[in-house]
């Protein structure tokens, strides 16, 4: 049992990029499981920032594997893109292995994405408009493209113009929208297949293999526990299972894992529409929102802050069974007055309850009950001395860890390596 998987305990965005770089240099292998280039992170290292959309951030190390899953989607165009803007600056991709049944995301996923948005009108979900819905639905419809397919020509022509077909029906009768054509998407998306092909592999079986002689492998989870298709906030979440998903995203049974760490800013963000209960839509929302430079690395899009919730916290915890907590941001929230944490939600009947609900109906008549603790002035960056903290931000601390019952791992006061409190 060498496995650790890596999980953002939120709705993304917590930085996981930033800890997966750091307990990456203990593995030999860093390995995604599920989601597709929604993800997206920038690791620095040496004044050099790197930007990762589906790439695992092991890469950064020659030596060490790095490894698509079968449970992730893959756009063939912006992985090349990627690839190539990473090999531009140094980076090796010798060690770099992509599953033979992961699923490829083309064209007319993307442009469902778009159709099924639009169609929802004020219930859109806010995705990042990547196709990874509709990707993950012709999964599961068994109609799904996998990389083993794109890298055959006859097979990859034949189920192309299959589900052309049917997706171009749907386009036109139901959208009134524009069908795609056959050859141009053939001819481009066959080119990166074959610029692909050489990274294509059985994952499963050389991780297992890797595994079984005594590797070290870092399971590297997109978005967060409150997007997980089945335990975040659904239909407000992405398509896929970053709570567990290693097993069936990367084909290694649970009992090759050992630790589960998540990820947590001392704050909430969110972006996309759905339930937030602990969202700041005040000037002290924009304070945090500005001091943790809070817009989308994908889509731009300012960030929805709120303060940290403990249910969330907990729910995760629970569903996610983490072991350890890596808390980041901290430094964000020097200079508020207050600081406060979400402990429990009140229901109209004065009942608090601390599970988080499952009907969207109830969540909407929650009020947040908080713990007001007071804030602290001086800044944090890099102020990787805690003995140097102001007692209010130990303090802090000290709450997280009796709400949630968990231990750091590590504590960050800055995005950079050396900005890392290393607790464990
Ligand atoms: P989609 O495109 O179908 O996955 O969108 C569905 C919802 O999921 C949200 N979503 C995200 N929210 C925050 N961060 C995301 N990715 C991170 C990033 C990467 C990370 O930095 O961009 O932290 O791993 C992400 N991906 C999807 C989206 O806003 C919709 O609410
Ligand atoms: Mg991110």
């Amino acid at each position: 049992m060498t496995g650790v998987v890596v999980v953002g305990m939120q709705w993304g965005d917590e930085g996981k990029g930033k800890i997966t770089d750091f307990l990456s240099r203990k593995a030999q292998i860093v390995a995604r499981y599920q989601g597709g280039d929604n993800a997206g992170h920038t690791v620095e290292v040496d004044d050099k920032a790197y930007k990762m959309r589906l790439v695992p951030s092991g890469i950064l190390n020659a030596d060490r594997i790095a490894m698509i899953g079968n449970g992730v989607v893959v756009n063939p165009k912006s992985l090349v893109a990627e690839m190539a803007a990473l090999q531009d600056q140094g980076v090796s991709f010798a060690n770099f292995k992509i599953s033979n049944r992961a699923q490829v995301i083309l064209p007319y996923h993307i442009k469902l994405d778009g159709l099924q948005e639009q169609s929802k009108g004020a219930n859109k979900i806010g995705t990042t408009n990547r196709g990874i819905g509709p990707a993950y639905m012709d999964k599961v419809a068994r109609v799904g493209i996998r990389m083993a397919d794109l890298i055959e020509k006859d097979t990859f022509a034949a189920k192309l113009k299959a589900n052309l077909a049917v997706k171009n029906r749907e386009f036109t009768k139901l959208y009134d929208s524009e069908p795609l054509q056959f050859e141009e998407i053939f001819t481009e998306y066959y080119q990166y297949g074959q610029q692909l092909r050489p990274y294509v592999c059985d994952t499963s079986k050389l991780l297992n293999e890797e595994l079984n002689s005594g590797a070290k492998v870092l399971f590297e989870g997109a978005q967060g526990i409150m997007l997980d298709i089945d335990h975040g906030t659904y239909p407000f979440v992405t398509s896929s299972n970053p709570v567990g998903g290693y097993t069936a995203g990367l084909g290694v049974g649970p009992t090759q894992i050992h630790r589960i760490v998540g990820v947590a800013k001392a704050y909430t963000s969110r972006v996309g529409a759905g339930p937030f209960p602990t969202e700041l839509t005040d000037a002290t929302g924009d304070f945090i929102r500005d001091a943790g430079h809070e817009y989308g690395v994908v889509t731009k899009r300012p960030r929805r802050i709120g303060w940290l919730d403990a249910v969330v916290l907990q729910h995760a915890q629970r569903v996610a069974g983490i072991t350890d907590i890596a808390l980041n941001s901290i430094d964000v929230l020097s200079g508020l007055q207050e600081v406060k944490i979400c402990t429990g939600y009140k229901l109209p009947d004065g009942q608090v309850i601390n599970e988080y609900p499952a009907s969207l109906n109830i969540l909407d008549q929650c009020q947040p009950v908080y713990v007001t603790m007071p804030g602290w002035q001086q800044p944090l960056r890099g102020i990787t001395d805690m003995d140097a903290w102001p007692q209010e931000a130990r303090n802090y601390l000290v709450k997280i860890k009796e709400l949630t019952g968990l231990d750091f791992v590590s504590v960050s006061v800055g995005p950079n390596r050396d900005e890392t409190i290393v607790l464990k």
